[in-house]
């Protein structure tokens, strides 16, 4: 059976499309799960989103049983969650950091990713439209695995 690819988004990213377009663009989320289902051709895809760490840490382990690769948009957790980095180091495939916003060219708070030194790659900087790149990327490296 094919195992899916998860994508998890983390806190107030429901709510993108409506507030600071001039950072995120005017793309909603459910218009990148609809661009990401279209990437992501034969292989089933899990697209989730949530406001809690311990929901993410939850989705993290199934997706640790379950997926083929994880794409993780962590939000604000990126530079907090101690357990949400933790939860993926456990991850045994292919794991891609994303950000919408080039992290790195805004304020210093937005500089130090706790999750980068556990990630495959990191891909930021690129809008929305990098959601499916990222599906791309994340496709290349469980074929080469597989
Ligand atoms: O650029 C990204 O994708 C971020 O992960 C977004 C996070 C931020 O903490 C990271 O540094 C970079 C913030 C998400 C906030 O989502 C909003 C959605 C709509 C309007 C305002 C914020």
């Amino acid at each position: 059976m094919t195992r899916p690819i998860y994508i998890l988004n983390g806190p107030n990213l429901n709510r993108l499309g409506l507030r600071e377009p001039e950072i995120y663009g005017t793309t909603t989320l459910a218009e990148i799960e609809s661009a990401c289902r279209n990437a992501t051709g034969d292989r089933p895809l899990v697209f989730r989103q949530s406001n809690s760490e311990t929901e993410l840490i939850e989705w993290i382990h199934e997706a640790s049983d379950e997926a083929a690769g994880l794409i993780i948009n962590p939000a604000a957790f990126t530079f907090t969650s101690m357990a949400i980095m933790d939860a993926l180091k456990m991850f045994p495939g292919p794991l891609i950091e994303f950000h919408i916003s080039n992290i790195h060219r805004r304020e210093p708070m937005y500089h130090n990713s706790l999750v980068s030194g556990v990630a495959t790659a990191v891909l930021a900087g690129l809008g929305a439209e990098g959601y499916p790149l990222a599906i791309s990327a994340l496709l290349g490296m469980i074929e080469r695995r597989e």
